[in-house]
């Protein structure tokens, strides 16, 4: 993704090139959307946010040659070849610092429950998230005391002299407070950035704060977000190398090891190089990985491609429709990733995970029409997977605000917020079903299988645990609504059931925005969600042959299906355990007070029938309380606290 620079003009915008943006005030934003750009309530469907993109594109036409229909996958005991164990943290979500009261919450005691459960079906499924509050804002982010107005988080318009545009970000420790209490309900860890616009004057207040609120739920501290690009952003003077960034960090890290208040050691990430003006090899040959005690987990940043023309006037125009096959079929992630291969080993070497700390479909925002499609969130799990079996350890999908197309979550616009949903994109789906791919054991080991003799139309994966092959992701790229794209795949493997179970992620075609399926159940379409899955969970059972032992699974073109070899492999994965989720409490406006109707912690969420109607704290309870019909919503909230001494605190979203 090398972009020239142009002139000044270019060059003062081009750090919006490397990754996601959120930006205010651009004065080419506006020129961009078509329509207004300000929400309307009237507006059901299309707000003029990209977030909410009508855009459809045409499905790829069925390549010539076709993939072969039908293939035999044959796995036995004890291949070689198999990645590091692998978490079914796997696929998390970075989250720019200045979306944060959007996406999470207001403050500590306001937090937005539809997130609480989208959070909560991965923890279910595969134990726990890993999620990264940082982006382009953290770099210039300040921790203040307080804001006047009793915000926790505040652009400081005044002094934004940054060459984004976007204005520095001030918050207060209350944001901190909201992650360790989203922590306190479900099993979250968080990644920090210190601010590293003045290596100078460093400002370790996040870090401090960080490790005395968050304690262990604070997993590392980012020591700078792509300083490939500082100098080309205008952070760094020209001449600004790997070097440079070497020394910086060792600078943060003594900062830190001297500092009373930092009690936490070894905590630091780094170099996140958006690999473009540096690469990877560059950095290692400072022996960046291993003279630095306090480094934790490397990390790299990786989009496969940008949209930063014409919204930025940057790069070059790439058009959605012509764009939309190179995220369509295997090779899109294992060209992406062939150039970590050698980072990775080093990092294995080294003893260090290795992170793909911020990833989506596109820097700059994403695509319309390509971002939230079905086939987006195909692409992001081949290349979880990919990563995956390459011995990454994690990789994270950035959250942006209302303007990128790509958010695997999206609240409702604060003006509509009363009565509309949340949106959950198609890469949402990808990290659901990465965490029952990858599943709680944390012995999972993932081997792409070059499969249909290396098709890059159908890879597939195959995942172990203690050497046995447990479940089985086999993905088609193609659509084909009348089915002859279908791929048959003859499943057969060491000590597999004489029945097994298959999940499916299902949409008409590549195109297809919102209403996906993954076993059945859906997140409905633009603005329909509460974070909970729709509908009931349907698992396919696939009788085996007994003399060839063959299990016949029927792949749609497109779709992926996960196949469970064995009970024991959807036990793994979450199956079977109750699932954790937080009744949206529904809310309704009377005169700018916000009546709480029901307040039930309802665990009812699906992923399998049998677990359904799991005790929930009686809603009479709250009711008879002193909950009034008309208390608004904080009020009512701490009074359910109060009377029910309940560990779960249920906080309607923006009221
Ligand atoms: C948290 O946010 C809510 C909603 O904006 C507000 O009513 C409440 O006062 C805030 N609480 C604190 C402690 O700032
Ligand atoms: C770094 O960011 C802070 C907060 O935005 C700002 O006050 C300071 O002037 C910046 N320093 C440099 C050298 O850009
Ligand atoms: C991943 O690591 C394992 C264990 O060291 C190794 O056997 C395997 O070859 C590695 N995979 C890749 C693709 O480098
Ligand atoms: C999503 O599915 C529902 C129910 O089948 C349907 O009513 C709705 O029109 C669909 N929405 C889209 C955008 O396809
Ligand atoms: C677990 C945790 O961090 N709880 C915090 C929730 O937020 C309040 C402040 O509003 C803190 O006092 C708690 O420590």
């Amino acid at each position: 993704m090398v972009l020239l620079v142009r002139s000044f003009l270019f060059f003062v915008l081009i750090k919006l090139s490397s990754a996601e943006v959120t930006v205010y005030n651009h004065p080419a934003l506006s020129l961009y959307h078509s329509g207004s750009q300000t929400t309307s309530a009237s507006d059901a469907s299309f707000t003029g946010l990209a977030a909410y993109d009508p855009t459809v594109l045409t499905p790829p036409p069925v390549p010539n040659p076709a993939p072969p229909t039908n293939f035999d996958i044959r796995l036995t005991n004890g291949i070689s070849g198999l990645s590091i164990p692998q978490s079914g943290n796997f696929l998390g979500f970075s989250i720019e610092m200045s979306v944060v009261n959007q996406v999470l919450g207001r403050n500590s005691s306001f937090i937005n429950v539809p997130f609480l459960n989208l959070m909560g079906n991965l923890v279910k499924r595969g134990g726990s998230v890993q999620i990264r509050v940082g982006g382009n804002t953290q770099d210039f982010a300040t921790l203040v005391p307080s804001l006047a107005d009793g915000q926790a988080i505040e652009k400081d318009k005044d002094n934004s002299n940054n060459p984004t545009e976007t204005p520095p970000l001030l918050y207060t420790p209350e944001v901190i407070y909201m992650l360790g209490n989203i922590s306190s309900h479900l099993n979250i860890e968080w990644f920090l950035g210190v601010p590293l616009n003045d290596s100078a004057n460093l400002r370790l207040e996040i870090a401090e704060v960080g490790m005395n609120i968050l304690g262990s739920k604070l997993k590392g501290l980012q020591v700078g977000n792509e300083p490939d690009l500082y100098q080309r952003h205008g952070h760094r003077p020209e001449g600004y190398g790997p070097f440079d960034y070497d020394g910086e960090f060792g600078v943060v890290a003594q900062a830190l090891n001297s500092d009373p208040n930092a009690p936490m050691k070894q905590m630091l990430i780094g170099p996140s190089i958006a690999s473009a003006d540096w690469t990877p090899e560059q950095i290692w040959a400072t022996g960046f990985m291993t003279k630095h005690p306090e480094l934790k987990i490397v990390s790299v940043e990786r989009y496969p491609i940008d949209n930063c023309f014409p919204k930025y006037q940057l790069g070059t125009f790439h058009d959605p429709q012509e764009t939309f096959p190179t995220f369509l079929d295997h090779s899109g992630a294992r060209n992406l990733l062939a150039g970590y291969a050698d980072t990775s080993r080093l990092a294995q070497e080294a003893g260090k995970p290795l992170y793909m700390f911020e990833t989506n479909t596109a820097s700059c925002g994403g695509f319309p029409g390509i971002s939230a499609s079905f086939g987006a969130g195909l692409w992001a799990l081949d290349y979880a997977m990919q990563m995956a079996s390459m011995n990454f350890s994690a990789a994270l999908l950035h959250v942006g605000g209302q303007n990128v197309y790509y958010n695997p979550f999206t609240p409702p616009p604060t003006k509509v917020s009363d009565f509309r949903k949340w949106t959950v994109g198609s890469v949402y789906y990808s990290a659901l079903i990465m965490a029952e791919v990858i599943g709680k054991s944390g012995k999972a080991r993932v081997i792409d299988l070059n499969a249909n003799e290396g098709n890059i139309y159908t890879p597939a994966f195959a995942i172990y645990e203690d050497n046995v092959p447990v479940r089985v992701l086999i993905i088609n790229f193609v659509t084909n609504p009348s089915g002859a794209n279908d791929i048959n795949v003859n499943v057969n493997a060491d000590g597999a059931s004489s029945q097994i179970k298959v999940k499916k992620f299902l949409a008409a075609s590549v195109s297809q925005k919102g209403n996906f399926t993954w076993a059945g159940q859906t997140f409905g379409s633009s603005m329909e969600s509460d974070g909970r899955p729709m509908g009931e969970e349907q698992d396919e059972t696939v009788n085996c042959d007994p003399t060839t032992r063959n299990c016949q699974v029927r792949v749609p073109a497109p779709g992926a299906a996960l196949v469970f070899l064995n009970d024991g492999a959807l036990a793994n994965a979450g199956q079977g355990d109750a699932p954790q989720t937080f009744a949206t409490t529904a809310v309704t406006k009377l005169h700018n007070t916000a009546t709480v109707d029901q307040l039930v912690l309802q665990t009812s969420n699906g992923h399998g029938g049998t677990e359904r109607k799991m005790a929930s704290t009686s809603r009479g309870s709250f009711q008879s309380g002193a909950l009034g019909q008309e208390a608004p919503i904080i009020m009512g909230l701490l009074a359910v606290a109060a009377i029910s001494g309940l560990h779960f605190v249920l906080l309607p979203f923006f009221a």
